[in-house]
């Protein structure tokens, strides 16, 4: 691409675009995205995002209209997969948001419950190409029907006895009388990029940019946790911390028994961890936001 500011293919709207905006946003970019505008400019950085639909975002980052995209892995494989020639687009970075799962499903009362009572039958899906490789991996013969939108309706209306669609809380397949039988992919948003080489003024800016993920994503998961605690009891306590290294210990004005224990957890912390603590002695918990990481 001629222009010398990185250029990232963003969702204009829907699932994805608040969670891509936002992680742009902690990163440090400042922009803000209004009216039908095909390009917004990034006002601190050398950065403009493109906005556009999601499925054209694989092809917009292989053929350079973008050098970078945030986009399903869903959307990405499929696109792959019904592509001509294979897509100069490969994840560099998972992003952990938007996670859901492509999975068959099939109405409770009919005669397909699981992947071998699919042969002879019609399956509909917005993923054709994820579906008919899934298909004939494994041999099976059944016939596909496209299409581009409420998949969920076709086996009430006849044109299919199962569907293939995304999942995330499994309410859409409850209101319609269907039950997932079998996770055929796995996704989450990613950031994607070609195998091209960027000039070094945007090779530089795409390193920090990704440097600057990871420490907003490793930031989201981790806490820094503090309690008061018997000092008997400190071993325990901190085998139950997930995912810290060795807790500072400070004493406790006035208390022989007790001490202060405070220290950076890189896992979530459950309410059941807090439970468990709390069995062990542990008191006056604070579990507290990490804003920013860099190590
Ligand atoms: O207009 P554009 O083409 O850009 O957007 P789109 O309508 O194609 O996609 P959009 O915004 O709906 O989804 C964008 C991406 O979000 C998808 O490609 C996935 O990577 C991710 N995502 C995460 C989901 C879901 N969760 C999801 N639940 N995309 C769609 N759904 C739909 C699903 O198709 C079904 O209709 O939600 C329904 C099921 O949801 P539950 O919660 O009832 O199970
Ligand atoms: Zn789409």
């Amino acid at each position: 691409m001629v222009t010398d500011r990185l250029r990232i293919a963003l969702q204009k709207k829907g699932r994805l675009a608040d969670d891509s905006f936002a992680l742009l946003k902690s990163c440090g970019l400042r922009f803000a995205i209004r009216g039908g505008g095909l390009l917004a400019r990034v006002k601190n950085m050398p950065i403009d995002l493109l906005l556009v639909r999601d499925d054209d975002i694989p092809n917009f980052v292989a053929n350079d209209a973008a050098d970078i995209g945030i986009v399903g892995e869903n959307v990405l494989v499929e696109e792959q997969l019904v592509a001509k020639t294979k897509l100069d687009a490969d994840i560099a970075m998972r992003l952990g948001f938007s996670r859901c799962k492509l999975s068959l499903a099939a109405p409770d009362i009919g005669m397909v419950k699981s992947a071998k009572d699919l042969d002879g039958t019609k399956i509909a899906t917005t993923y054709p190409g994820v579906t008919a490789k899934y298909l004939s991996v494994r041999g099976i013969d059944a016939k596909l029907v496209e299409m581009k939108g409420a998949v969920e309706l076709a086996p009430s209306i006849g044109i299919a006895q199962s569907i293939c669609d995304l999942v995330s809380s499994g309410a859409t397949l409850e209101a319609n009388g269907l039950t997932a039988f079998e996770t055929i992919l796995e996704s989450e948003a990613v950031l994607i990029r070609s195998a091209r080489d960027l000039s070094p003024a945007k090779a530089d800016l795409l390193a920090k940019l990704m440097n600057r993920i990871d420490g907003v994503i490793k930031s989201s998961e981790t806490k820094y946790i503090m309690l008061n605690a018997p000092k008997s009891q400190v071993a325990a306590i901190t085998a139950l911390l997930p995912g810290s290294d060795a807790p500072t210990i400070i004493p406790l004005a006035g208390s022989d028994d007790l001490v202060a224990l405070q220290a950076v957890c890189t896992e979530n912390i459950f309410w059941e961890t807090l439970e468990d603590l709390k069995a062990l002695g542990a008191r006056a918990i604070l579990v507290l936001p990490i804003e920013k990481m860099m190590s």
